[in-house]
């Protein structure tokens, strides 16, 4: 009777953990964005990022300002002139489809506190202004009618908030008013209201890229409540590692030695390193400043693919940003840049969308990305007439130019050999296509 028993018992454990395991598994991976969910993104490797608010209107940094070249005063009452009257969203998702770009991130609420939306939390949103109308609502709209994917930027730090805690908002040496108590769960309960807002009545949203994480009132344990809380109201919504406190810095990459979240990396204002374990997203200026600035310095068009495709074939993304004006427009000249990048890219884009950085890291010559059994070489340097690859453990069907003209290579043990054309050469990235009879 007695090992009937336990014969019975054994059946009964069994059966709980045939059931309990995977509901375990699954509720872990549900707050992970799994490689399938990241899949649209890897593939789209370019997206347009947009940093606008009423500090416009005086053409200095968003937020950064803010009590230092514009005073605090001044500063938080600039929506009551912004009237951004040429405004047009489907004109923003056309400037970015024109460049070759597949996804939007705009600063929802950036460090200033200043929000693009609707918000029921706060007045100081895009509704008080003269414009009255709630700019997140039409540039999700035009997104979704362009098959642009839409996602927003957040700032977790907010130095118009009362209830966030740190005294720099206000420039240096900023006192709190009198009287005034900071209080970050209350804070984190206002942060959450406009999150919900955000995905609940302009999702789904792409990609929720957070930023301003590196203040002391922001936590590891917040970071990770955040990013289970966000997932949980948008399954397979992708986040960027700064919900979290593990981004090293401007380099972007997640430090190793606690679980930090994030989806991906976000190297800033440089090309990330060479990585193709983990995504990640370099994000750029196209100018210098990330608000708009009268008269800035803006990158040639050889800088902006080089940019690109250095990232791509490093293994990221690019997020180029621009800053439109205070009257709702993008800066002719930015968006004379945006179209000749998506010239480019109409001519070359088979070797940037729904490739892999590498496998060849890249060189002083430039960098490789690939696809089943095709590899690109991207000769970005006025390098002379010959590249050498490294033995590459496979072997070379055909290498040629876009256009099929033949290509004079030589394989020898110790590698390739490949003799640039004399003429086809592009003077911002001549793509040799390489055939493969199986990628290394
Ligand atoms: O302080 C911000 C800055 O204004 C800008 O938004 C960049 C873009 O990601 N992020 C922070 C600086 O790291």
């Amino acid at each position: 009777m007695k090992v009937k028993n336990k014969i019975f018992k054994g059946v009964i454990i069994t059966i709980c953990l045939c059931i309990l395991l995977p509901l375990h598994a699954s509720a872990q991976s549900s707050i992970q964005t799994t490689p399938e969910e990241m899949q649209w993104w890897k593939d789209a490797k370019f997206g347009l990022f947009i940093h606008w608010g009423p500090v416009s209107l005086k053409g200095t940094e968003i937020g950064w300002s803010r009590g230092q070249q514009v005073s605090v005063e001044e500063y938080d009452n600039l929506y009551k002139q912004f009237n951004l009257t040429e405004f047009n969203a489907v004109e923003w998702v056309n400037v970015a489809k024109a460049a070759g770009m597949k996804y939007v991130v705009i600063t929802s609420k950036h460090h200033d506190g200043f929000c693009l939306w609707n918000t029921k939390t706060t007045s100081y949103n895009i509704l008080s202004t003269p414009f009255k109308r709630d700019v997140i609502k039409e540039l999700s709209e035009a997104c979704k009618q362009s098959g642009i994917t839409f996602c927003t930027y957040y700032s977790i730090l907010d130095w118009y908030q009362p209830d966030y805690n740190i005294s720099s908002r206000g420039g240096p040496g900023y006192k709190l008013p009198a009287g005034q108590k900071p209080d970050m769960d209350r804070y984190v309960t206002y942060m959450k209201t406009h999150l919900r807002e955000l995905i609940t009545n302009y999702g789904p949203l792409g990609v929720m890229w957070f930023d301003g994480e590196w203040e002391e009132p922001w936590t590891h344990d917040r970071g990770l409540d955040l990013y289970k809380y966000i997932r949980s109201l948008q399954p397979g919504i992708i986040i960027n590692n700064r919900v979290d406190k593990g981004r090293r810095g401007m380099e972007g990459s997640t430090e190793s030695d606690k679980d930090y979240t994030g989806d991906f990396d976000t190297p800033e204002q440089r090309v990330g390193n060479y990585q193709v374990n983990r995504p990640w997203e370099t994000c750029m200026t196209i100018c210098r400043q990330w608000a708009w600035k009268p008269d800035d310095t803006m990158k040639s068009l050889k800088e902006c693919i080089n940019i690109l495709v250095s990232t791509v074939g490093g293994g990221g993304n690019l997020l180029l940003n621009v800053g439109p004006m205070p009257n709702g427009k993008i800066e002719q000249r930015q968006v004379d840049r945006l179209k000749e990048i998506g010239d480019w890219l109409e001519k070359n884009g088979e070797s940037i969308y729904g490739t892999n950085g590498g496998p060849i890291p890249p060189q002083s010559w430039g960098v490789t990305t690939h696809k089943g059994n095709t590899l690109y070489v991207h000769v970005l340097s006025d390098t002379g007439s010959v590249i050498a690859l490294p033995e590459l453990k496979s072997s070379i069907k055909k290498v040629s130019l876009f256009d099929g003209t033949p290509v004079v290579f030589e394989t020898t043990n110790m590698g390739t050999v490949i003799k640039l054309p004399e003429s086809n050469r592009d003077p911002n990235d001549t793509v040799i296509v390489v055939e493969l009879d199986r990628m290394p």
